[in-house]
C-alpha cells in the first residue's frame, strides 16, 4: 500500500496482466427494487430511515417494471443485472417469492442475475441459488475496529455470517466497501485485509467512494484524494489477483483521467448506467466513449469465467 506509487501501480498491473484479461471491463447494471425506508442506520446510506435525505420511499417494483429495466440494460451492453432492496434482511413469505420469481425471468432473459438483499440465512441463500441468482452483495464496507463508528445496528460478525451462508449456497460472493467516510489508512488495510482473508477470497471486490448525502451523518465529507483510493484498488488487486475489482460508487467525482488509473491499478468492473440504487452514476455513453479512448472492451461472463478457470491453474504471484 505504502509502497512508492510507481512500484505499487507496476506490482499490481503484474498482477493483472497475469491473472485477468488486463483489456476487459465488465461492465453490471444497477436496479433499485425497493427504496428507502431501511431500519438500519449506515451513517452513508440515503436508504436509511433515521435519516432525512432526498430519496423517496418506494414498495417493492413490480415484476414487469423490473424486467423492463433488464432488458434495456442489456440493450446497453450490461452482462450483469444487480437487484437491491434496503431491507435489513430478507423477509419471510410473498416479497421473496415476488423476488424468487424476478431472479428466474432476469437469468431467463440469459444475463448474470445479482443481488443484495441485506442479510440472509442459509435456507434463502439456497432458494436464491435455485432461482438463478449467482452472485449475492453484502460489503464488509470499512475494517472491523472503524465499523462501530458508521453502524450500530448490526455486527461485523452478522456481515460475516450472510457472507458464509451466501457461500455455502454456492453463490459467489460480491464484498467490498467504501473508502472516504473519515476512516485512517490503517483502517483502509484493515478492510482489505478481512476480505482477502475471506476463504475463499470474494469473487468481487466492489471499492465504493463514499457518496456525501445531505441529511446522512457523512453530509459534506470531503471526497478521498484520489491518488490514495488508487492505492487501496491497486492493493485490491494485488491481494486478490482473481477477484473482479469494482469502481463502483463516487465515479460522477471522479474525472476520465482518475478513473485511467484505476483501471491502471487493476480496477476492471464499473456500474453502467446513469443511476446506481438512488445517487447518480456518469451516462452510459460517456463510459462507453471513456472505455473506447483507452482501448477496453466490455467483458461478457463466459470470458470472465474462462479467465477465471485459467488463473486458477496459474502459480500463485
Ligand atoms: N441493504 C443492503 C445491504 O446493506 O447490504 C443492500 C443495499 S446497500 C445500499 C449496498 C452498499 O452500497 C452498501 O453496503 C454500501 O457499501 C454502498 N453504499 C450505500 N450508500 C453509499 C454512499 N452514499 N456512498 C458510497 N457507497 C454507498
Ligand atoms: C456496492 O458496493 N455499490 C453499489 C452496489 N454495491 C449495490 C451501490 C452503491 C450505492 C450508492 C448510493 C446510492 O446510489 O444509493
Ligand atoms: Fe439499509 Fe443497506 Fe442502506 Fe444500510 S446500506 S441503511 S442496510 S439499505
Amino acid at each position: 500500500y505504502e509502497l512508492p506509487f510507481t512500484t505499487l501501480i507496476f506490482q499490481a498491473q503484474q498482477v493483472h496482466q497475469k491473472h485477468q484479461d488486463p483489456a476487459g471491463v465488465q461492465l453490471c447494471t444497477l436496479k433499485s427494487i425497493k427504496t428507502g425506508s431501511c431500519p438500519e442506520d449506515c451513517a452513508y446510506c440515503p436508504q436509511s430511515a433515521h435519516y432525512n435525505t432526498f430519496v423517496e420511499k418506494e414498495k417493492l417494483l413490480e415484476r414487469e417494471t423490473i424486467l423492463d429495466d433488464a432488458r434495456q440494460a442489456r440493450e446497453g451492453g450490461a452482462t450483469r443485472f444487480c437487484m437491491g432492496a434496503a431491507w435489513s434482511s430478507v423477509p419471510e413469505g410473498a416479497p421473496f417469492q415476488h423476488v424468487l420469481e424476478t431472479v428466474s425471468a432476469v437469468r431467463g432473459m440469459d444475463m448474470e442475475v445479482c443481488c443484495t438483499l441485506g442479510m440472509l440465512n442459509e435456507e434463502q441463500a439456497m432458494q436464491l441459488k435455485q432461482a438463478g441468482c449467482s452472485v449475492y452483495n453484502h460489503n464488509l464496507d470499512t475494517s472491523r475496529d472503524f465499523y462501530p463508528e458508521i453502524i450500530s445496528t448490526r455486527t461485523y460478525e452478522d456481515r460475516l455470517e450472510t457472507l458464509g451462508n451466501v457461500r455455502k449456497a454456492g453463490i459467489e460472493v460480491c464484498s467490498g466497501g467504501i473508502l472516504g467516510m473519515g476512516e485512517s489508512r490503517e483502517d483502509r488495510f484493515g478492510l482489505l485485509m478481512e476480505l482477502a482473508n475471506l476463504e475463499p477470497q470474494p469473487d468481487s471486490v466492489p471499492i465504493n467512494s463514499l457518496v456525501p448525502v445531505d441529511g446522512t451523518p457523512l453530509e459534506g465529507r470531503a471526497t478521498l484524494d484520489i491518488l490514495e483510493f488508487v492505492r487501496a484498488i491497486a492493493t485490491a488487486r494485488i491481494l486478490m489477483p482473481k477477484a473482479m475489482v469494482r469502481l463502483s460508487a463516487g465515479r460522477t467525482e471522479m474525472s476520465r483521467e482518475s478513473q485511467a488509473l484505476c483501471f491502471l491499478a487493476g480496477a476492471n468492473s464499473i456500474f453502467l448506467g446513469d443511476k446506481l440504487l438512488t445517487t447518480a452514476n456518469p451516462e452510459t455513453t460517456e463510459d462507453l466513449r471513456l472505455l473506447e479512448d483507452l482501448g477496453l472492451h466490455p467483458l461478457d461472463p463466459e470470458e470472465a469465467r474462462r479467465i477465471h478457470r485459467e488463473s486458477e491453474e496459474a502459480k500463485p504471484v
